[in-house]
């Protein structure tokens, strides 16, 4: 896999990644995961790669998973890529770059995407 892979749904809150994947150049396929809500086997497929059920679902090009859209964000601003676009962090982002929101945020390893 060469470019990160954005697991979403059309109008559900992974469109909130997929804006910052787009602002920051960052190359992605999207993934539809289907309706979660609906669609059995698509919740099973999905809880493969998010024990939660939910989207979004961003898997970086060495393999890695991550989830929820707090930690997408700081991980996704924090690249080169989003280094790269806006120089330094917003301050609004403050709480973010704290040690606690890192440790809280829901990184899985990749070793569950084999
Ligand atoms: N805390 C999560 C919430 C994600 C979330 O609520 N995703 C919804 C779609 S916007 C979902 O996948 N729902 C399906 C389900 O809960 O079964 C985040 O911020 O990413």
């Amino acid at each position: 896999m060469e470019t990160y892979r954005l697991y979403g749904h059309l109008g559900w809150g992974s469109a909130l990644i997929e804006a910052q994947l787009v602002w920051y150049g960052i190359a992605y396929e999207f993934v539809d995961a289907g309706n979660l809500f609906e669609d059995g086997a698509a919740l099973s497929d999905i809880k493969k790669l998010n024990p939660a059920g939910q989207v979004p679902v961003l898997v970086a090009p060495n393999g890695e998973v991550m989830t929820e859209s707090a930690a997408i964000t700081l991980s996704v601003m924090t690249s080169p890529f989003g280094a790269t676009s806006t120089g330094t962090c917003p301050a609004g982002f403050s709480f973010l770059m704290s040690d606690n929101a890192a440790s809280s945020s829901n990184r899985l390893p990749a070793s569950i995407n084999s």
